[in-house]
């Protein structure tokens, strides 16, 4: 009798236990991409021309392979198959950008380029066709070239051109689309655009033009969100957040010093633009701002190189996110005083002055910097989860690079994967309000400076081709079954290798 109560009780605990670790019902597993990175039709029925565009066609030697988006995976033509994909996969969501000027090709408001938007319009219908949910970016890096002659982010009446866009979007997409980003990563377009030259417009006005980015896209997407909520919210019931990079940055050693060294990096990395929109005080974070100040005014200038934001933007900005997007792909350990590398002076790691260490034996994608790190993704969420009280999030975006010549059998990514996806299970259990997880990417694509020399896909694109031909890589199917069955199936092998279609997608 005993015995039966306890293998009774075992096999509950068991099925418990199973069951803990499967993804709930209604969580949105999905794909990413973005539009200069997939689109081409880079001048196609009256697009204008963007930072990228600007930046390939007149350097075209600060491109790895000197190649462009101007073709990319020509999704501008070949959208019904981004579909058919999508479908093949059984993705509940799907997140990609708009091309800010192949709806309006100067970026501003006056003039709005009708067969832009009808491509999105198509593209759209397309998804909800099979019930995949759109999730759309407003601005993944790609300005409009004339906005960028005018100081770009840089200009103070930023915000205001990005509010009159944002607005023809919601008007001309809100009914459809209810899920809104308006701006993917911050710190790689303030930081890698503007305070340095690695991504367009390569401005390398280090140390300056990283903190008046900041100030004028937090501003920007605070009034995208009002604009939102204001106008919109009430007849098209949806939710308007953004999208910041948090890749872990976890201290080297538990000294105080190296832990306060990884929140001065937290801060530098993404607590510039979470900061002022997610904690309850709003503003840029407090010890990074006083550290530019101190050495602000060492170094001669008048005022702090990080300007600050009045009370009024303050409570301006505070609260401005119905949800935060997390993009993560890996982690750093962070030291106060060793393994420093040098930065110019000034320059916002001159400013944050702090040591990065990646342990070696963690995996090493094709992308420098990016490395499989362990269970990443569940200190940061949980950090996050704790610092602005329990917010909802989404994932979205997390992969994994391989070569251009590494072929279709990627067992590093679907190790990466697994692993990524395990830790999303480890963050849910804690209690963080995830909501949904989209890989990076559905397919290759234009990886910015790396051209088409890094590969991001879970869909092999053949560049050469005329119709750019898309293929399924293993993890592709590896995927598929995640997203069917809920679980992370360690053993799991692909029984073939021919996309099928199923049922209600
Ligand atoms: C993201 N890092 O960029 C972008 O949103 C995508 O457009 C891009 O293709 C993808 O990740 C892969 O690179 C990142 O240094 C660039 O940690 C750099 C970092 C993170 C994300």
């Amino acid at each position: 009798m005993k015995a039966t109560i306890l293998s009774g009780l075992l096999v509950c605990c068991c099925v418990l236990a199973k069951h803990e670790r499967k993804f709930p019902s209604d969580f949105l597993f999905g794909a990413a991409t973005a539009s200069y990175q997939i689109e081409g039709g880079w001048n196609a029925d009256g697009k204008g021309e963007n930072i990228w565009d600007h930046m390939t066609h007149t350097r075209p030697e600060v491109i790895i392979d000197k190649s462009n988006g101007d073709e990319a995976a020509d999704t501008y033509h070949n959208y019904k198959r981004d579909v058919e994909m999508m479908r093949e996969l059984g993705l509940d969501a799907y997140r990609f950008s708009i091309s800010w000027s192949r709806i309006l090709p100067n970026g501003l408001a006056n003039y709005i380029n009708e067969p832009g938007v009808e491509f999105y319009k198509r593209y759209i219908s397309e998804m909800l066709k099979y019930n995949i949910t759109p999730m759309v970016t407003l601005y993944h890096w790609d300005l409009p070239q004339k906005l960028q002659d005018l100081g770009g982010f840089a200009n103070p009446l930023f915000p205001e051109w990005f509010e009159d866009y944002a607005r023809i979007a919601y008007e001309k997409f809100g009914d459809r689309v209810k899920h809104w980003i308006t701006f993917n990563e911050p710190r790689e377009i303030c930081y890698e655009g503007y305070g340095s030259t690695t991504k367009a417009p390569m401005l390398n006005a280090t140390g300056v033009g990283v903190y008046l980015c900041a100030k004028h896209l937090v501003l920007a997407h605070a009034r995208a969100y009002k604009t939102y909520d204001n106008e919109f919210r009430a007849t098209q019931n949806g939710l308007c957040g953004i999208t910041i990079s948090v890749n872990w940055m976890g201290p080297l050693t538990d000294s105080e010093e190296d832990q306060f060294a990884a929140e001065i990096k937290r801060q530098a990395e993404w607590g510039l633009y979470a900061e002022p929109i997610f904690s309850q005080w709003g503003g840029f974070p407090k010890e990074l701002s006083e550290i530019v100040a101190k050495k602000s005014k060492e170094q001669g200038y008048p005022r702090s190189r990080m300007p600050e934001f009045t009370e009024e933007e303050k409570q301006f900005s505070r609260g401005t996110a119905d949800f935060f997007g997390v993009n993560h792909y890996t982690a750093n350990l962070i030291s106060a005083n060793d393994y420093k590398a040098w930065n110019p002076v000034p320059s916002l790691y001159n400013d944050a002055d702090v040591g990065v260490y990646i342990p070696p034996e963690w995996p090493q994608s094709a992308s420098r910097w990016l490395r499989q790190a362990p269970n990443s993704i569940y200190k940061a969420l949980t950090h996050l989860h704790k610092k602005y009280n329990g917010p909802v999030f989404y994932i979205t975006e997390n992969g994994w690079s391989t070569t251009p010549d590494a072929g279709l059998e990627d067992e590093d990514r679907i190790r990466y994967y697994r692993a990524a996806l395990n830790s999303v299970l480890d963050a849910l259990k804690a209690g963080v309000n995830l909501k949904g997880y989209m890989a990076w990417s559905l397919m290759d694509n234009f990886e910015w400076m790396e051209g088409y020399a890094e590969r991001f896909g879970l869909y092999h694109v053949d560049f050469e081709s005329v119709e750019k031909t898309r293929t399924p890589r293993k993890s592709a199917f590896i995927y598929k079954e995640i997203v069917r069955s809920r679980t992370v199936n360690p053993d799991y092998e692909p029984p073939n290798r021919t996309m099928w279609i199923e049922e209600g997608h």
